[in-house]
């Protein structure tokens, strides 16, 4: 099992590269940034991190397709790559809706883009020039000036078709879960991929991109979860909560005190303690190292803790060192 930190880069870049630093010592192998175009620029950040840590890998968590066209995501990566000494990673997915249409991009044949987008990676990380006649994709000759190096490409991915993509073209998957139940599914659409590919299933690193939030005491992880899992719980397809035996009426209440911005009553009653055993790793560090190893079971190779890691992050990402990472 290996072990990676999300970060979203909502909190300012120097802060980031604090816990980074942090991370980095007590273990954890990779560390990912979101991207949004609302918060700070995610390749700044990487780069700002290469300088300020020695060995950690240093990946977006994710990129997309339509923000950037895939020579520039390239470009920006390869140039992380170079100045980490080699340690970045390409965490690539289709993209928030939500935020494109604020940037008025229209999300089109999602999964065909990132499939194109991936193939013309590939090429771009090979120093090849990329012609390509895609669907969504197009080049007519371009290439990197510089060698990017062979970036790892991993694919932010829920759905079954997303998910067997990833089987056939990544080097491994970012699935927004923390539940086996999500994992059965999921594991077995990876392998598929990698079947009709050709590829051994083994090769690819799942990894479980969970809401992550650790304390000595699991009242105050659970209290520090609920917040992230209501949104998790309000942007769930049906089919996910019933999967959990999750009351999907529930949902809508959920999106409305969201909505309306009523905080009190997200952390009081209606973000149940099911929900947060579904959609959450929480709670002391025996009941996440037991959460932990049920998802290795199933075929999970990397879990990343993504926010909010606990109630107090610094503290957080030390008792994730010593009692888990420590302890594997
Ligand atoms: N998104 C961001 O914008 N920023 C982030 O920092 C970020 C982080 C992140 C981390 C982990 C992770 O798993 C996801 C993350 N995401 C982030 C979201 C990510 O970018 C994707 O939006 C998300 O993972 C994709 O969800 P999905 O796997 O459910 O895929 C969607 C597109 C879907 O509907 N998939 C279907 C499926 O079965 O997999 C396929 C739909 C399909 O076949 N579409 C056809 C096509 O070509 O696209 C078109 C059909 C038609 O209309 O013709």
């Amino acid at each position: 099992m290996t072990f990676g930190i999300e970060f979203v880069p909502s909190d300012p870049v120097l802060k980031i590269a604090h816990y980074a630093k942090l991370a980095e010592q007590q273990g954890f192998d990779n560390v990912w940034i979101t991207d949004h175009y609302n918060n700070r620029d995610v390749y700044t950040t990487l780069a700002f991190l290469a300088m300020n840590t020695n060995t950690i890998k240093l990946g977006t968590g994710v990129t997309n397709p339509y923000t950037r066209n895939a020579a520039i995501t390239a470009s920006s990566i390869g140039a992380v790559n170079e100045i980490s000494g080699g340690r970045a990673i390409l965490g690539i997915g289709p993209g928030d809706k939500a935020t494109f249409d604020a940037m008025g991009i229209s999300w089109d044949k999602p999964l065909s883009t990132t499939k194109e987008t991936i193939e013309a990676l590939k090429g771009f990380f090979e120093g090849k020039k990329v012609e390509m006649d895609g669907d969504m994709i197009k080049f007519g000759g371009a290439k990197m000036a510089f060698k990017t190096g062979d970036v790892p490409i991993y694919m932010g991915a829920q759905g079954p078709k997303m998910l067997e993509l990833a089987g056939e073209v990544a080097d491994g998957v970012l699935i927004n879960a923390s539940h086996p139940k999500d994992f059965e599914v999921a594991v077995e659409k990876i392998a598929a991929g990698a079947k009709k590919a050709g590829r051994d299933p083994k090769d690819i690193d799942v990894a479980a991109y969970a809401c992550f939030s650790i304390d000595k005491d699991a009242a105050k992880a659970k209290s520090a979860a609920k917040i992230v899992v209501a949104f998790i719980v309000a942007g769930s397809p049906d089919m996910v909560l019933e999967r959990h035996g999750i009351d999907v009426a529930a949902k809508a209440d959920i999106g409305a005190a969201i909505a309306k911005g009523d905080f009190g009553a997200l952390m009081g009653d209606l973000v149940t303690d099911d929900m947060i055993n579904a959609f959450s790793i929480c709670g002391t560090p025996e009941d996440c190292k037991a959460r932990i190893d049920e998802l290795m079971a199933i075929g999970v190779t990397q879990v990343v803790a993504g926010s909010p890691i606990g109630p107090n992050k610094e503290k957080a990402i030390k008792l994730i060192g010593k009692e888990i990472i420590g302890g594997n």
